[in-house]
């Protein structure tokens, strides 16, 4: 019923770990982004930041044509609002949500994106870079910390914004972070992971791309970071 174009990173997870929690049919289509198939015509007219997540539902709620999304956290919204699942109906809830939510997709997933570039990828080791986005993904996970005293998930239930911000935190070592300075987070961290949603979501992954561990190839990262405003014009 619903097409997701995907592939085996943070912001890939966050939609299936919803489909799975929700138990909503899907197919997934594997973008395979290091090898450039994001600039596939057919998928930018999906996706048109040329970035997965993407989905196209074939069976809107209220009928009509089908709806095409790219944009995670939007996803994440659009698949809430449809099952009517893991986002409260009542509105203090339903905002609180949305805001770790978009916290998440402004703040969380960007600059925890710069670190693994930095700290990972960047063919120079840049101090100052790495120094920059380690420390504010540390500052990100006092705030997260903070947030989860006294409770089991982000906004009290299990929601959208534990699904946004779990794949992120998956990769804790490589952004130069120990769990155990923050308790709240581990403990949090590992109450998701137990979830059988959970495991089945990262089991897919592995089924779909098994060399997901492996060091970046050169190729691959010419067409990651090697983009500009021309790319996707030459490719469409
Ligand atoms: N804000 C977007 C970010 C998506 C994003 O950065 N996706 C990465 C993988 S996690 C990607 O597709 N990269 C392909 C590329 O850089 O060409 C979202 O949350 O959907």
């Amino acid at each position: 019923m619903i097409d997701v174009y995907y592939w085996t990173t943070p912001n890939g997870h966050k939609i299936t770990m919803f489909l799975e929690e929700a138990g909503m049919p899907y197919t997934l289509h594997p973008v395979n982004i290091g090898k450039g198939e994001q600039f596939a015509p057919d998928f930018l007219k999906i996706a048109p930041n040329n970035r997965i997540p993407a989905m196209v539902d074939n069976e809107p709620a209220g009928g009509g044509k089908p709806i095409s999304m790219f944009e995670s956290g939007a996803m994440l919204l659009y698949l809430a609002e449809k099952s009517g699942k893991f986002l409260s109906k009542d509105a203090h809830g339903r905002y609180e949500t949305l805001q770790w939510l978009f916290w998440q997709m402004a703040g969380l997933g960007p600059m925890l994106g710069q670190n693994h570039h930095f700290s990972g990828y960047a063919p120079e080791k840049i101090p100052y870079a790495i120094d920059r986005y380690v420390k504010e993904t540390s500052r990100l996970y006092g705030v997260l910390d903070r947030q989860l005293a006294g409770r089991d998930f982000i906004t009290g239930d299990y929601s959208i914004a534990d699904m946004a911000c779990y794949p992120w935190i998956v990769p804790y070592e490589r952004q130069g972070q120990k769990l155990e300075d923050y308790p709240n987070v581990k403990k949090w961290f590992e109450r998701i992971g137990a979830r059988p949603a959970t495991k089945r979501a990262y089991k897919r992954a592995e089924e779909i791309n098994p060399a997901a561990q492996a060091p970046m190839s050169e190729e691959a990262k010419k067409i990651l970071f090697g983009q500009d405003g021309k790319t996707t014009r030459k490719q469409a």
